[in-house]
């Protein structure tokens, strides 16, 4: 080999290690796609152009086109670090339906990622709302049963699953909800509310420890991934087929959502897609200080009010900023996305006073765009009417804004219900609490209950008895409001804290000692408790003024309540007798529009018959006990 030729080959050497580089770099810098959202959207959608977020690697500087037809692409923002890009996405209207490309080019590389263009589902018998018709029912989908094992410890998610631990996931799914619905449809349900199903971490989660020891996110209430659905509990498939499943029997479907904080956990928390996509940093936030009351005050002071609307849930929940113009664009369009992907009915969303009304209504405004009887049912934990009323939609308030929320969880209601029914305490105050629906812009839609996934369970406050729940039913199903029963309260299940008060249903799942969702594996007490819920669910059914009839107040003293619900056509006299010892009710009939021989019938069959004369109306009740006295 001559010199010339050595030298040859190793300039061509030396060459092909350059190239080998630039190319190695080149990768290097091409962009990458982790995650698209929304992964697609539909044709002919309020919401035009939608405005993409994807998260990556390498993307500054990109420029976004639409591959496939029917697509365009519009303002594009990335971040500083190139990891997020945002970009409008123009549906048109004559586009199909079916897959599309997103493709990322820069100076360094190219990719494409797949963004569907989607048919709107049929619109009847989804996106229905709630009303005074319904019974809902609420599910905490990981403790009502396991319809597929196979889901019980996934692949990317192992070791979460541990029935004996009760921070742990305990095996219930989506699967086990559909196998149950036969079960709701019977016990007289017309509404699901499922506690969140967004994916959560897959990984115990070290910095919400309990009692010493890692925890789960079984609850849902911790995503990481808002278009995701948790692993453990199903597909979005399966999700779809739940919901189709439960609305062929006539059961709507509520999603819980949460647009106050993410978990811990989530991506956005160590880089966000902008500069104030959170209030604070994982460092540097404020703790919520829950000084809730200011929120509904006029002249607030200023700091407080900062601390609780913006303030991180127990130091690590980190708060989202719905003052950010992308956050805001984020979360409306994430919950169209879940209406639309699943035809669900209603949403409760979850810690709403945390959350500026101003977004608030944005958002309510824009489902309402789309979806004109969809209804939002807002949780404000507070016993006070005054506190809780500022927050219902159709008024402006002092601050300049309808929030334009139709619903509330009855919290006012709730705490008299616990102490007359439960500890035996004043019936009055029930009667009270309702004297303040002057405050409400619309108190028949609010949504009452008896228990849920937060509070203790009725059967573990002092004093109860299943009598006692009996006769919190017979108010429930009585009174003005959408009634809503806890899983498990039907059969008189108990827990004295979170979570203990979210115990598997006996019988959900697989290897269980009984199965309570048949009447062989109820004991006689729970047997006589479920069958009053049953026969209460029914009742509402049955009795239009129970659902939508006027209410009106007919005798009240400390432990004694008689009111009607009045329709055009017909009353219906509700007498509870709360004390310990018999009682006799002797009042006018004037108000509940009955006349001289008007007759009525217990249909709880507790009392006799009772004849209206004089112009009064007479019944004596005994101890505990309750008449629902429906016209002959
Ligand atoms: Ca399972
Ligand atoms: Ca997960
Ligand atoms: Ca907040």
């Amino acid at each position: 080999m001559n010199e010339r030729r050595i030298k040859f080959t190793r300039s061509a050497f030396l060459f092909a290690l350059l190239f080998i580089a630039v190319s190695t770099c080149a990768a290097q810098n091409a962009p990458t796609v982790l995650k698209v959202e929304p992964p697609n959207w539909w044709v002919g959608h309020s919401i035009n152009p939608v405005r993409v977020m994807i998260r990556g690697k390498n993307l500054s500087g990109a420029r976004v086109a639409a591959i496939g037809g029917g697509l365009k692409t519009g303002l594009v923002r990335i971040n500083a670090l190139g990891t997020y890009l945002f970009v409008d996405v123009l549906i048109e209207l004559n586009a199909k339906p079916g897959r599309r490309s997103l493709r990322i080019t820069t100076g360094s590389g190219m990719t494409d990622t797949p963004f569907d263009i989607l048919a709107p589902l049929a619109r009847a018998g989804r996106f229905q709302g709630f009303s005074p018709d319904d019974v809902i029912y609420l599910i905490m989908p990981d403790r009502f049963s396991d319809g597929d094992v196979t889901n019980n410890d996934p692949a990317e998610s192992r070791g979460l699953y541990n029935r004996a631990n009760k921070f742990y996931y305990h095996g219930g799914d989506f699967q086990g909800i559909i196998n149950h619905l036969p079960y709701l449809k019977d016990l007289g349900v017309t509404a699901i509310w499922l506690t969140p199903w967004y994916d959560n971490v897959n990984h115990p989660d070290e910095i919400e420890k309990k009692e010493g020891g890692t925890t789960t996110g079984f609850h849902g209430y911790g995503a990481v991934d808002f278009y995701g659905v948790e692993e453990h509990f199903g597909t979005l498939a399966k999700l779809r087929e739940l919901v189709d499943e439960a609305h062929k029997l006539g059961i709507k479907v509520i999603q819980d959502e949460v647009a106050n904080h993410t978990g811990p956990y989530h991506p956005w928390v160590e880089d966000s897609p902008t500069p104030t996509w959170y209030n604070g940093t994982k460092e540097n936030h404020l703790a919520n200080v829950f000084q809730t009351w200011v929120l509904h005050d006029p002249r607030p002071e200023a700091k407080i009010k900062r601390e609780t609307m913006e303030g991180w849930f127990l130091n690590f929940l980190p708060d989202l900023n719905q003052n950010d113009e992308e956050v805001e664009r984020y979360l409306i369009q994430n919950t169209l996305w879940w209406i639309g992907i699943t035809g669900i009915d209603g949403i409760r969303e979850d810690t709403w006073q945390y959350v500026p009304n101003s977004f608030w209504a944005k958002w309510t405004a824009a489902i309402k765009r789309e979806y004109p009887s969809f209804r939002v049912v807002g949780e404000v934990k507070d016993g006070d009417v005054v506190h809780t009323s500022f927050f219902q939609g159709g008024r402006i308030r002092f601050d300049g804004i309808d929030s334009g929320l139709d619903s509330l969880l009855d919290f006012p209601l709730f705490y008299p219900l616990r102490r007359a029914f439960a500890e035996g305490k004043e019936l009055r105050e029930v009667a009270q609490a309702l004297s303040k629906d002057y405050l409400y812009t619309d108190p028949n839609i609010l949504v009452t209950l008896l228990g849920g996934h937060d509070d203790k369970r009725f059967m573990s406050e002092p004093g109860a008895t299943i009598n006692g729940l009996k006769l919190a039913n017979t108010f429930l199903l009585t009174t003005r409001g959408v009634p809503q029963l806890y899983y498990g309260d039907e059969i008189a299940m108990t827990g004295a804290d979170e979570p203990t008060t979210r115990q598997d249903f006996p019988g959900g799942f697989a290897g269980d000692a009984r199965n309570a969702f048949t009447k062989q594996g109820r004991t006689a007490e729970e047997q006589d408790l479920f069958e009053h819920v049953r026969r209460m669910a029914r009742l509402h059914a049955e009795l239009e003024p129970l659902r939508r009839g006027t209410l009106v107040n007919l005798y009240v003293t400390a432990q004694q309540y008689a009111y009607a619900r009045l329709t055009p056509g017909a009353s219906v006299i509700v007498v509870i007798n709360n004390d310990a010892k018999p009682a006799t009710f002797d009042f006018e009939a004037a108000p509940a529009r009955v006349e001289d021989g008007a007759r009525f019938t217990d249909r709880l069959n507790v009392s006799e018959d009772v004849r209206v004369r004089e112009g009064k109306f007479k019944v004596t009740l005994p101890a505990r006990s309750a008449s629902v006295f429906a016209m002959k």
